[in-house]
């Protein structure tokens, strides 16, 4: 009977100091990002740039963090190319920067967006969002 009270006493306990850490915890996973990718600006934004030439990227795979905004910048550096990632709405047919979010977990395929020449299909990689 006295082992049953303590057990439950000390469950009881249990579950009061748990409760108790949870509430305190929630902020502090927040500044533990801090410098875990050196290529992000600021905040949840994550920059990536992605070099093209003939006939490929400087990067076949990339990946993100989900629910980050990607600001992605795209460059020639021969030839004359674009990027875009059909599944997330993304294009850019000239070097430039633009902005999405990494909203759902996946894989995606990027590729060159203009008919460059006869190694244009070869001109592909995938994004990760995980
Ligand atoms: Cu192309």
């Amino acid at each position: 009977m006295n082992k049953k009270f303590a057990l439950a006493a000390m469950t009881m306990l249990l579950a009061v100091s748990l409760a108790a850490c949870g509430g305190g915890n929630k902020d502090a996973g927040a500044s533990n990002n801090e410098g875990a990718a050196p290529a992000a600006s600021s905040g949840d934004v994550q920059a990536v740039t992605l070099k093209a030439k003939n006939f490929e990227f400087d990067q076949t795979e990339i990946r993100v963090k989900k629910g980050q905004t990607v600001k992605l910048t795209f460059e020639n550096e021969q030839g004359i190319h674009g990027v875009e990632i059909p599944d997330l709405n993304v294009k850019l047919d000239q070097p430039g920067t633009t902005e999405f979010v990494a909203d759902k977990e996946g894989t995606y395929e990027f590729k060159c967006s203009i008919m460059c020449g006869s190694g244009h299909n070869d001109m592909v990689g995938k994004i990760i969002v995980e």
